[in-house]
């Protein structure tokens, strides 16, 4: 009888410990919106040099809420896709659902997301901008089936040799708060991507 109590109490506080390591993180992005782009759009997205986009929302296929982010995407070599949320950007209401500047950095040292994968080995970007207009990444892969959580952490990014905006600081520091984070499938892939559930993961 002892012993089963015992089970039954380290259950619980191992369910509460889950819990609160899940609780303890900041859904930063849920991509519950209405789905639009140019100016006034809430996402931030385009292709150039060949390659083409196509953004809308899914309710079928999603991680967490009712809606996720669907990319259908042709990236060709020498192209670029971009897929962007956050501040500052050309589309005006691509905001996250909370306000960078009111995160407190310094509690988190990764952001993560969900990728609904195809298993098809094309590599994917996830860009941030940092607070001197810098653009850091991390590179994964869809390598399974299904929703997948890659947890990038900051220490991993490396900075964008390839590319940065002409007034960004390029001072190879990763500069808090972050402003914007971008899906990026890259050159040589083609194929549909779900995003979802981007948090920030508590130290
Ligand atoms: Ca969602
Ligand atoms: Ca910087």
């Amino acid at each position: 009888m002892k012993k089963a109590w015992f089970l039954a109490i380290v259950l619980v506080l191992s369910a509460a410990g889950i819990c609160f390591a899940e609780g303890s993180n900041l859904l930063i992005d849920d991509f519950e919106i209405s789905i639009t782009g140019g100016p006034e759009g809430t996402v931030d997205f385009g292709a150039g040099n060949g390659s083409n986009v196509e953004v809308t929302e899914s309710s079928d296929i999603k991680n967490s809420g009712n809606k996720s982010l669907k990319v259908i995407y042709d990236a060709v070599d020498g192209g670029y896709i971009y897929v962007a949320r956050g501040t500052g950007l050309d589309a005006k209401n691509a905001n996250w659902s909370i306000n960078s500047s009111d995160i407190k950095w310094e509690d988190y040292n990764a952001i993560s997301f969900y990728v609904y994968g195809t298993d098809s080995k094309e590599k994917i970007a996830f860009d941030i901008k940092d607070n001197g207009g810098e653009i850091w990444r991390f590179v994964t892969e869809d390598d399974f089936k299904g929703w997948k959580r890659v947890v990038c952490s900051f220490d991993k990014f490396m900075v964008r040799d390839d590319w940065q905006p002409e007034d960004a600081d390029k001072n190879g520091q990763l500069d808090f708060p972050i402003k914007i984070f971008q899906f990026e499938p890259l050159p040589g892939s083609k194929g549909t991507l779900y995003f979802d559930t981007v948090e920030l993961v508590k130290k």
